[in-house]
């Protein structure tokens, strides 16, 4: 097949994968005593998901797991993630765990390391247990203690197998596109309680932590999505807009993680929407415990300018309120996502974050990827050309960040499968593997064959130098 010759020069240690998400490929939402989350409440409330589609069959991985490890064997990559469905283990989030759920993860875990495939799990990939969510949901401190609960049950069941363990999935995402944005489940939009639940996840992280450590599982980490935010123009104003940005999108979540403390500039960001009396002594040092290895979830750079406050009140502002705006970059490539394409910026954000943040454990690059129109031919081909553009792109630029000094030890692709894209529903194709929803079949695309090639000729470059 065609692809852009010669692959990129990698360093000879990087680690393959690709990742998936429970609730974006399992379907099966009513099988094996799984109980609700919080996203099959959102997807059946007209008007929040396109086309009001939901996950309830999504993929049938739940049924063809089978043949998707046989997909992730065939492309020979080292490493494979996936997250479990916090209600398939406990239905209400609570309580003595559902055995036929913690047996699909035991035998799907089986599986891909029968395939020679390293298992890298996500305990929480927005898939909260809906009874957790009418109790209050990560806006109260309880669901933090819930979380490690069943991060125990899940590591005492699969930690002699699991090597990598990835407590939560962009809690960005959970707190501020779930409770103030509201295009993510739960769907609010909040002031001080869309940043009590970023302190809940932060906490729920860290307990889950101490829970994994004493279980014995393997390496543990947790996978942000760190942006990278360019200002506008060169003015004060934009420049401190950015400032604000960093503070909600990435030091929210990075300070208290890898510098023990919470952002100096909360409060220029969010007035009193700060809600100090939340945190409770003791709790930066559960969430700041060293990790083995930092997640990292990059797509595109983000453009801003400092702009009015939606709401003129500070105290009914939503958390992501802070008087910015998103600019448009001009003369790129947009996905199908609208995201535009600059792999350099992915050089540029890991360096950034590496200088930021002396302390930061080894990173992986846990979800990078293109959606795209993805036409099949009169064959079904998909000669997906401007995806593998991406990921070469992306590649390249990886390299130059672990030649500047940053440690990146894997990369993973989003995704192996097209799936469900959240409130964009199935339009939105990221895979390496074509689905076609209505038979529920498989059909690799060219980036796929070009993946495999891209592995299989660093391996044999990596044993050529004797590594
Ligand atoms: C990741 O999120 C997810 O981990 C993965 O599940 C997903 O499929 C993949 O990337 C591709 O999207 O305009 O404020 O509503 C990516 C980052 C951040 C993208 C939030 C959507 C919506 C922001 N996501 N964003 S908003």
């Amino acid at each position: 097949m065609d692809h852009p010759a010669p692959y990129p020069a990698l360093p000879p240690h990087l680690l393959f994968g690709t990742a998936t998400a429970a609730y974006q490929i399992e379907g099966g939402a009513n099988e094996g005593g799984r109980g609700p989350s919080i996203w099959d409440t959102y997807c059946r409330t007209p008007g929040r998901v396109a086309r009001g589609e939901t996950g309830d069959v999504a993929c049938d991985h739940y049924h063809r797991y089978e043949e998707d490890v046989a997909l992730l064997a065939a492309l020979g990559v080292d490493l494979y993630r996936f997250s479990v469905a916090w209600p398939r283990v406990q239905p209400t989030g609570a309580g003595r765990p559902n055995a036929e759920g913690l047996d699909f993860y035991d035998r799907l875990v089986d599986t891909v390391l029968a395939a020679g495939v390293e298992p890298a799990l996500t305990l929480y990939h927005w898939d909260l247990p809906q009874a957790l969510e009418d109790a209050g949901g990560w806006r109260v401190r309880d669901t933090a203690h819930r979380f490690a609960e069943y991060a125990r049950i899940v590591a005492d069941r699969l930690g002699d197998r699991v090597s990598r363990w990835i407590t939560l999935n962009e809690p960005f995402c959970t707190a501020f596109v779930g409770h103030a944005v509201g295009r993510h489940a739960p769907g609010t939009r909040e002031g001080t309680p869309a940043l009590a639940a970023a302190h809940h996840l932060l906490l729920a992280h860290g307990l889950a932590v101490g829970e994994l450590r004493a279980a014995g599982a393997g390496e543990v980490g947790i996978t942000l999505n760190p942006d990278h935010l360019v200002p506008a123009t060169g003015s004060a104003a934009d420049l401190a807009a950015v400032e604000r940005a960093r503070t909600l999108h990435n030091r929210v979540w990075l300070d208290p993680l890898f510098a023990g403390a919470y952002p100096d500039n909360e409060r220029e960001v969010w007035g009193d929407l700060v809600d100090d009396s939340l945190r409770r002594d003791g709790d930066l040092a559960v969430i700041g415990q060293e990790l083995d290895f930092l997640g990292v979830n990059y797509y595109r750079p983000i453009k801003l300018r400092d702009a009015p406050h939606t709401e003129p009140d500070p105290a009914a502002r939503t958390a992501v309120d802070i008087g910015t705006e998103q600019v448009a970059y001009e003369d790129v490539r947009h996905t199908t996502m609208g995201w535009p394409v600059v792999p350099e910026t992915f050089t540029e954000m890991l360096v950034d974050l590496d200088r930021r943040y002396p302390g930061l454990p080894p990173v992986y690059i846990t979800e990078n990827g293109s959606a795209e129109e993805d036409l099949p031919d009169a064959s079904g081909r998909v000669r997906d050309t401007d995806r593998i553009a991406y990921l070469n792109d992306h590649l390249t630029a990886l390299a130059a960040a672990v030649e500047a000094g940053v440690d990146v030890r894997g990369y993973f692709v989003w995704s192996l499968l097209d799936n469900f894209e959240w409130a964009y529903g199935y339009e939105r194709r990221f895979g390496l593997v074509r689905v076609d929803y209505e038979k529920l079949t498989r059909h690799p695309k060219d980036s796929y064959h070009w993946y495999r090639g891209l592995i299989a000729d660093h391996r044999a470059r990596r044993a050529g130098a004797g590594d």
